[in-house]
């Protein structure tokens, strides 16, 4: 059974995400240079999704990325949030 985690404290280990109002979720934008690079990044992130069996909800237009992760079998944040939030973190690089 996944273990359910309180959003505030998930937040507090991932500074650079914020709570989606109305769900259980956090989400974070990123805006790249290009269209390549914005699919580039999701590319990585897409592949270790599929490994991890944890996968992003995000919408792309261009260069701009939003990511919104929760756990759907848990139906709120689970460790598996914070473990595909940091992964993206890195894969993002220090893009805003
Ligand atoms: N991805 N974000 C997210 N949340 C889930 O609950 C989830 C998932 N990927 C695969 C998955 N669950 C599987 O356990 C099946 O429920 C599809």
């Amino acid at each position: 059974m996944l273990q359910r985690l309180d959003r505030t404290e998930a937040l507090r280990r991932l500074p650079l995400w914020t709570p989606v109002e109305g769900r259980e979720a956090i989400s974070r934008s990123f805006i790249f240079r290009t269209f390549n690079e914005a699919f580039g990044f999701m590319t990585r992130v897409a592949l270790a999704a599929e490994r991890m069996d944890h996968h992003p909800e995000w919408f792309n237009v261009y260069n701009r990325v939003e990511i919104v992760l929760t756990t759907h079998d848990a139906s709120g944040l689970t460790e598996r949030d914070v473990s595909l939030a940091n992964l993206i973190d890195e894969a993002a690089g220090d893009r805003a």
